[in-house]
């Protein structure tokens, strides 16, 4: 049996062949930074705080006793800006060594806008 043949006049009239194109921004997003906090108390020694500082976030004695009475002063300070990965470890860290010590010592993690 023969084939019928489909030509362009079967085709319906409203159908376009050209492509959509549609600009797209090149999406280089950065992933979100996140500050990691100390916070103030009145029970964990100011020696305990230092050490912390100089043991996860690398400062050397200097910094890290000014840090800790920026702490002590204003009630908290932003002790490094890290990816949450690196900022949920180092929280992880911190909590852990106050915990272990019996210190009340805080620290948490706040995204950077
Ligand atoms: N306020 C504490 C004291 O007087 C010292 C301290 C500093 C505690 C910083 C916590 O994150 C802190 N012993």
């Amino acid at each position: 049996m023969p084939q019928a043949q489909i030509t362009m006049a079967d085709r319906p009239q409203d159908e376009d062949d050209s492509f959509i194109l549609t600009a797209t921004k090149p999406k280089t997003k950065r992933p979100p930074l996140y500050k990691v906090l100390l916070l103030n108390d009145d029970f964990t020694p100011m020696e305990f705080v230092v050490l912390v500082l100089e043991r996860f976030f690398g400062l050397n004695h200097a910094q890290a006793f000014e840090i800790m009475l920026t702490v002590h002063q204003k009630g908290l300070a932003v002790v490094g800006v890290f990816s949450h990965e690196i900022a949920e470890t180092k929280v992880a860290q911190v909590m852990d060594f106050a915990r272990r010590h019996q210190h009340p010592l805080q620290c948490t993690m706040e995204r950077e806008d």
